[in-house]
């Protein structure tokens, strides 16, 4: 049954998070996303210094896949107003910087707020210059990061890349350095390339996947990850229905965020979780980590 869970020491509605960058720009959709039966939301990553996007096109939807590189838009500390009316709702601010004292900061604006339960370290957006995927595949980059934001006191996630080829290395230094949790993945470094015109179909030239293309990826990830880490471990990654997100839990996930699956049904979180807590269906507690020998 659907009951008030605790993940990574953030207190959640159910198992189903809106995952950042997707809906997360405004406090009234993020509204929009609670009262619509997401059990928490993260917000689109808010950095030191308020940011246009890439050049355009930033999004394109394929069959089974999405690719963008929006380039980190955000208003950065006037974000806090967005926050306004969100007290003691679940909600988890995702924040990036260059270096360890960015994050401090970042950190510090909305470390004092009541509409504030957690953290989410962006350590991995792929092709974001010095502010992304350069600091998640760095391990001592990403334990100082996080130790940085530990300082609040609040609850840190970090998000990890999938671009590198053993993700426990990150997961782990996220660990040493305090984090509550690990979530995986962020988007797998992707490009295409318009015949027509001769040149990439994205703005900036290469941009990241999501969608059920990359959910077999996020799997591996998080199997890997629960069997190097202690700490919970959240699965993203192209999840579309009940069965990935039992998938997810069996390869050792605590919960799970959705965004690709968000943009074509925004009623993704109250039809996934009708599924997931029927009366006739198991404990989806039992079921965690049920994959591995
Ligand atoms: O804004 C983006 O272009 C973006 C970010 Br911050 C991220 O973390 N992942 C992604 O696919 N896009």
């Amino acid at each position: 049954k659907e009951e008030n869970i605790a993940v990574g020491g953030v207190s959640l509605d159910n198992h189903l998070i809106l995952a950042a960058g997707v809906l997360g720009t405004t406090g009234a959709s993020l509204k929009r996303m609670l009262s619509l039966g997401a059990g928490g939301v993260v917000t689109k990553s808010i950095g030191p210094y308020p940011k246009g996007g890439h050049k355009g096109p930033c999004v394109q939807v394929y069959d089974g896949a999405v690719m963008n590189a929006m380039g980190l838009p955000n208003p950065s500390e006037d974000f806090k107003v967005e926050l306004s009316g969100l007290e003691g709702r679940p909600v988890i601010v995702s924040i990036f910087g260059g270096d360890p004292d960015e994050f401090s900061k970042v950190a510090s604006w909305f470390s004092g707020m009541a509409s504030v339960r957690g953290f989410e370290l962006n350590v991995s957006c792929p092709h974001a210059e010095g502010y992304g995927a350069q600091i998640g595949s760095n391990p001592e980059l990403v334990q100082e990061c996080t130790e940085a934001v530990v300082k609040t006191g609040i609850p840190v996630w970090v998000k990890l890349t999938p671009n590198v080829t053993d993700i426990t290395e990150s997961g782990l230094a996220a660990e040493e350095g305090g984090a509550s949790a690990v979530v995986a993945v962020n988007t797998v470094r992707a490009m295409r390339i318009s015949t027509a015109m001769r040149r990439p179909v994205l703005g900036n030239g290469s941009g990241g996947l999501s969608g059920p293309a990359i959910f077999p990826v996020a799997v591996k990830c998080v199997y890997d990850l629960y069997e190097a880490c202690r700490i919970p471990v959240v699965g993203c990654g192209g999840i579309s229905d009940a069965d990935n997100v039992i998938e997810m839990i069996m390869a050792g996930a605590s919960a799970v965020e959705i965004g690709s699956g968000v943009l074509d049904n925004v009623g993704i979180f109250s039809e996934i979780c009708g599924d997931l807590y029927s009366e006739e269906g198991e404990n989806i507690e039992d079921l965690r980590g049920c994959a591995h020998a």
